[in-house]
Formats: C-alpha cells, structure tokens, sequence
C-alpha cells in the first residue's frame, strides 16, 4: 500500500514581500507591502488541519535560518547584528531582503521526488532544487538538504543526493516543475520533467521573463534517481507562458495518478508530450485540457487554478484542493464546475482554501507542498516528529502565536531584536520538529 504524503513548508516568522523574483507577478505587484507572518504561518497550518482533516497524510518541513547573516559575513560585511544589518541594506536592500526570505515555504522547490516504485534500486530518491535563479532562493539548498536527510535518514530506503551544480547550466528549481502519472501512487509511474530552457538549443527562449528550469538539469535528476528511461519525457514549457507569468510549470498544469490538468498553451508540443506520456502509463492517461475560450493564461497566473492540489480520498475519488482565489475569477470558477459536474473524469469535489499571505508572493497550495509517495514501511521509518497529528498542530500553533509578528514590512529588516527574536524562535522549534541542530546557528 502506498500513500501520497504532503510536507508543506511551514512559514518562517520573517516572511516578507521584497518583489524578488522576476518573471513572478504577484511577487513584483506585492513588493514593499506589509505582510502579516502570524496570518502566514496559521493560514499555512490550517491548510495542513484542512488536508489531515480529508483523511490524508502530512508532514512538515521547517523553515530556514532568517535571517542569514552567515551569507552577509561572506559578503564582506563585519561588525555585529545591527551594523552588518545596516551596511547591507546601505549597500543594497535587495541583498537585505534576500537573507530575511521565507522562500522556503514553498516546499514544491525544495527537491524532486521519485517514489521507489519507479527506481531501479527500490529507493526514494530525492534531489534538492539548487534554486539557482534568484539569489535568495539559491541559500535555501545547503539547509534544505540537511533537513530532508535527518526526516528521511534510513538509508535503506531513501536517497537524498547533493543539489546540482549551482550554475545556469543545471538550475533546478524542483518538483514545481516534475509530474508523476501513474495508475495508483504505488504502481510504477511515467515521470514528466518540465523545462524552460535546452542547454542546446538555447535559441528557442523567452523574450520578457527568465526561464528557471533546465533540460539538463532534469536529465541529470532522471539519471540520479535511476529513472527507467523509457518511462521519463521531457517537455519544454511554452516560452509565451512563462513570458505571461508562469514562472514554473505547477503555474499552468498538475497532475495526480492518472489525471493531468493543464492549459492548451502551457506547453510547447503538447500533443507529442502526451502521446510519450500514455505510452509506457499501465493506464489510461485523463487528460483535462482548459482551452483558451475558458480563461487566458493571464487568468491562470492571476487566479492560480493550477496551483491546486489534486487528491486521492480515502474512498479513492479525487478532490481539487484550490486557492479563494479561483472564485473571483468568473470564467475560471466557471470552469472548475464544469470540471466537477463532468462525470468523465474522476474530480469529484473542490475545496477552496485561504493561502493570501503566500499567494501574495506567487505561492498557491501546490507551491507550498513536496509531495512524497512512500510506502506503509517506508512511511514508518520517517522522522516522526514532522508527520501532522493533532498534538504538532497544537504545539506549532502556540508557537507561531508566541513568537510572530503581527505585521512585517522592509523597514523592520535593519533591526537586530528581530533578528534575535527569529534566531530564539528557530532554536525552540527544532526541539518541536525533532530535527536537533538543524540550523548553522545551532552547531
Ligand atoms: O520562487 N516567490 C517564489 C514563489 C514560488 C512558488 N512556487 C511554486 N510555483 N512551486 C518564487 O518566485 C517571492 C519572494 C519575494 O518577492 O519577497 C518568491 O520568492
């Protein structure tokens, strides 16, 4: 028996809208706003409640040392807290901003994940995302890599690699940009690896945004995990879609077993895409296409219906997890209904759920989860401590209302209590996650 576990990131105290990333609408119209961390994190934990509370397994990935003043200190930057504080936003507030992020909630960029049905060792693997595409995201990886490895440490079972190399050659940004089809999570699957660009033919590119994944990066993943290679395709995003915001591919498709959702425009050759997909699928493939006479692409990225998460029930029917969103968009919203009222495909039900504080940065439910299938004994030999019960809830919801602020904007980034007051958080939490000395600070 097999089963999807959902690890969401927990929303780190310094959560914040800097506009950092290019190419992420919502991030560039929300930069300098004030952003509520306490609303973030209990928004993030009701979203785990909500899931838990369909019947579905969850776990948790903690957040990163924020801020980083380690990465200052490498920069150039000497004196204590509050000089190297201010001489960095002197010298640069994006700088600044980048080491108070709270990126790593979006824990879709924390790795690619292969289930050990689709292994040729019989592992789970994992591969840490370098994030090498913006500069705040590229200090997730060192601190992603040592958590994943203390949740899943039993080496018989899991493999958790080194990112790869962090340079524009290999940059990876995840399982935002990596679907599984299969007929159940635990029978072998076909993988879809989604990128921007070839390495090779890097003349077919975007004009306005950046391209974040790599063919290359997703071959090296595939060969890492020790994919079979008959059951692995490569598609390239459609370069007019990241141009419209879709700065992943989770922006404009999901998938769950055997259903794939996305946009007629999401890729570049869709139709061959899903052709090598149903190939070597033990099944039959359902694909539900949105066309552009539903909604634009533009009204994709802005609703952020793909973002969604689709789930097995427990009585093996499947729900769409989408953010509020999705109901102020009238055509979209539309279109969702019409999903669920077709009896031909096997969404059965939708949930709107309330993701703001996150979605302001371009983070919907999907962004904020890794999905990992595992097994009933590989699940048993996980960390405990990070798997959602109802004690963790309590515990994680009297710290967040502990030690958050109530409000948070760029101003506040200078001053060292914050600063301190985070580090204090991070170091009592560790102790609620089980994961002792998982932050540079601790060790
Ligand atoms: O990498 N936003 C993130 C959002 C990631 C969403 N993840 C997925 N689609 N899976 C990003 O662009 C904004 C930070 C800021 O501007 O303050 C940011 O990093």
């Amino acid at each position: 028996m097999a089963h999807e576990v959902n690890f969401d990131g927990l929303i780190g105290p310094t959560h914040n809208y800097a506009g950092l990333s290019r190419g992420n609408v919502a991030s560039a119209s929300n930069a300098g706003g004030a952003s509520s961390p306490k609303q973030a994190a209990l928004q993030g934990l009701a979203k785990m409640r909500f899931m838990a509370g369909l019947g579905l397994k969850q776990g948790v990935l903690p957040p990163q040392q924020r801020p980083d003043l380690g990465v200052l200190r490498r920069l150039g930057f000497t004196g204590d807290d509050q000089k190297i504080l201010r001489d960095a936003e002197e010298a640069d507030p994006t700088l600044l901003a980048a080491v108070w992020s709270a990126s790593s909630m979006w824990a879709a960029n924390a790795a690619t994940v292969s289930p050990s049905a689709d292994t040729a060792d019989a592992k789970v693997h994992f591969t840490p995302a370098n994030l090498a595409s913006n500069f705040h995201r590229s200090l997730e990886p060192a601190t992603t890599t040592r958590a994943l490895r203390m949740i899943f440490a039993d080496e018989r079972r899991f493999t958790v690699h080194d990112p790869l190399p962090c340079q524009a050659r290999y940059s990876d940004e995840g399982a935002a940009n990596h679907m599984r089809f299969a007929p159940e999570h635990g029978k072998p699957g076909v993988e879809l690896f989604v990128y921007g660009i070839d390495g090779h033919d890097p003349t077919i590119t975007t004009r306005r945004f950046p391209t974040r994944q790599t063919r290359a990066a997703c071959e090296a993943i595939a060969r890492l995990h020790r994919l079979d290679p008959e059951r692995v395709v490569f598609a390239r995003q459609h370069p007019d879609a990241i141009d419209a915001g879709v700065f992943h591919n989770d922006v404009i498709a999901t998938s769950n077993a055997n259903v794939f959702l996305f946009h007629e425009q999401a890729f570049a050759t869709p139709r061959s895409m899903i052709t090598d997909v149903a190939g070597p699928l033990d099944c039959r493939p359902h694909p539900v296409e949105a066309r552009g006479v539903d909604f634009s692409i533009r009204e994709a990225v802005s609703s952020y219906i793909f973002n969604s998460q689709i789930v097995t029930m427990p009585d093996g029917s499947m729900t769409l997890v989408a953010p509020e969103e999705v109901r102020e968009h009238k055509r979209v919203h539309a279109f969702v209904d019409r999903v669920i009222d077709d009896p031909s495909n096997p969404i059965a039900r939708v949930e709107y759920i309330d993701v703001r504080e996150s979605m302001r940065n371009g983070g919907g439910p999907a962004c904020l989860r890794l999905r990992v299938v595992m097994t009933d004994e590989e699940l048993a030999a996980v960390n405990r401590s990070v798997l959602f019960t109802d004690d963790l809830d309590r515990r994680l919801t009297a710290w967040i209302e502990k030690h958050y602020p109530d409000t948070l904007t760029l101003k506040d980034l200078t001053d060292p209590r914050l600063a301190r007051n985070c580090l204090d958080a991070l170091d009592e939490l560790t102790g609620i996650l089980g994961l002792p000395d998982l932050y540079p600070f601790q060790r």
